[in-house]
């Protein structure tokens, strides 16, 4: 098997990628670990950048976001019992689209077996090879049979457990961590969202989120421990503490079956640089954010759609330059993210092991914004989108 370019993982950052280069005349085999259903019903985020909905539109992939997708004007944030909206149109211009990450998953893979191009679902033992000459080769094992793949390019979108970034010789790759003494627990549920908007809660109980995936479907999160047993949540339990946390007067919570629920643990994580050689690490293989940004599925977009101009850049002219550039271009916005995240998590959580001190810090950073348009016009301009970050 011979293609240009081999991209490993097909959740959006590989998937992405495959539609980007398809348009663009260029070659791919996608390799996915698992199977079509499973990477379909992988609940995930729900945000997407107006930016990166609009580069689905762009490639071709944008009918059902564009059709379906809510798109939302700013989000509120609660402290105690008091919201106060961040109005996003108002501060930046600029807006927000509520699409769930399985929906855009669904629109990729069908939009990849249109296009007639490979995509294996259930490939086994994936192992690079000759990274470093400019024939690399993928090696897999798929329906029982031992396959070799033959490209010019490697594309690591295999998440942050996947083989790309291991695949780079010690020493190499320098690695950012930070981890956090919280998770979310979050439930899907059958039942139309209590808000319109989006809502961030800080309480002395902890965080709290309400969001949603449709008209018809809440999406709601709770802080917890990092390794919480689901066993000790009922769904009863569930729907206290979330009205407790997202309680104010005047304003009720709606409850429904919970359809699924999942505990989360948080992490921080950057790798430098995020290519070597003949490889391109994009996505959650290279970075991980904390979720109450709402940046992980856009910055996995933003890298691969930085990769495919470089790959198109290389084969249609020769130009070397943007590959090059590639891993600090990514790095510029990944660590403007990174700080983001940290700063909205740490603004909203309460850790075990926080004082007084830290939660007098948190309810002033939260008044701040409340009552400077400065403030709010930086928390929106990132949650957004940077333009040039
Ligand atoms: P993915 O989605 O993990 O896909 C990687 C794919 O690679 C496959 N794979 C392999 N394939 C072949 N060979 C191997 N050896 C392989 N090893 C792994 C995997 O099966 C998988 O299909 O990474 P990608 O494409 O980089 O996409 C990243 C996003 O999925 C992630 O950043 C977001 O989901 C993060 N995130 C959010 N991001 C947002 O932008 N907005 C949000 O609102 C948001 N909310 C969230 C989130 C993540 C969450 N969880 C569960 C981590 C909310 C939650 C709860
Ligand atoms: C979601 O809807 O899953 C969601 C929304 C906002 C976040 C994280 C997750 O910050």
């Amino acid at each position: 098997m011979r293609t240009q370019v081999a991209i490993v993982g097909a959740g959006p950052a590989g998937l992405t990628l495959a539609q980007l280069l398809h348009v663009a005349g260029i070659d791919s085999v996608v390799l996915e670990a698992r199977s079509r259903d499973y990477v379909e019903a992988r609940i995930r985020a729900g945000v997407l950048e107006h930016d990166v909905a609009e580069l689905f539109v762009q490639a071709g992939v944008g009918e059902r976001v564009r059709r379906e997708g809510l798109v939302h004007t700013g989000v509120e944030l609660q402290s105690g019992r008091e919201r106060h909206r961040v109005a996003f149109d108002e501060l930046t211009g600029r807006t927000i689209v509520v699409y769930g990450q399985t929906e855009v998953v669904k629109d990729l893979i069908a939009a990849r077996l249109e296009s007639g191009r490979p995509l294996l679902f259930d490939v086994e033992d994936v192992s690079l090879h000759d990274l470093e000459s400019e024939r690399p080769r993928v090696r897999f094992a798929h329906e029982g049979a031992e396959e070799e793949l033959e490209c010019e390019f490697v594309a690591g979108c295999d998440g942050f457990h996947g083989v790309s970034r291991p695949s780079v010789p010690a020493g190499i790759l320098r690695e950012f961590h930070r981890e956090y003494p919280y998770g979310w627990l979050g439930i899907l549920a059958a039942v139309a969202p209590s808000s319109d908007e989006l809502v961030y809660a800080h309480t002395e109980r902890g965080f709290a989120l309400l969001s949603m995936r449709s008209p018809e479907l809440s999406r709601l999160y709770l802080q917890c421990a990092p390794d919480e047993d689901l066993e000790l949540w009922p769904d009863e339990r569930i729907w206290e503490e979330l009205q407790e946390r997202l309680g104010v007067d005047g304003w009720t919570l709606h409850e429904g079956p919970i359809l699924e629920k999942g505990v989360t643990p948080m992490r921080s994580f950057v790798v430098e640089p995020m290519q070597w050689r003949r490889l391109y690490l994009a996505g959650d293989a290279a970075h991980i954010v904390p979720p109450t940004g709402a940046k992980g599925l856009n910055l996995a977009v933003r890298d691969v759609a930085a990769l495919a101009e470089a790959l198109v850049a290389w084969y249609r002219d020769g130009h070397v330059a943007l590959l090059e550039a590639y891993s600090e271009t990514c790095l510029r916005r990944v660590w403007r993210a990174e700080h983001f995240s940290w700063w909205m998590t740490t603004m909203l959580h309460r850790a075990p092991e926080d004082d007084e001190f830290t939660l007098r810090l948190q309810q002033s950073q939260l008044r701040y914004l409340r009552t400077s348009r400065v403030a709010a016009t930086s928390l929106a301009e990132n949650y957004v989108g940077i333009e040039h970050a």
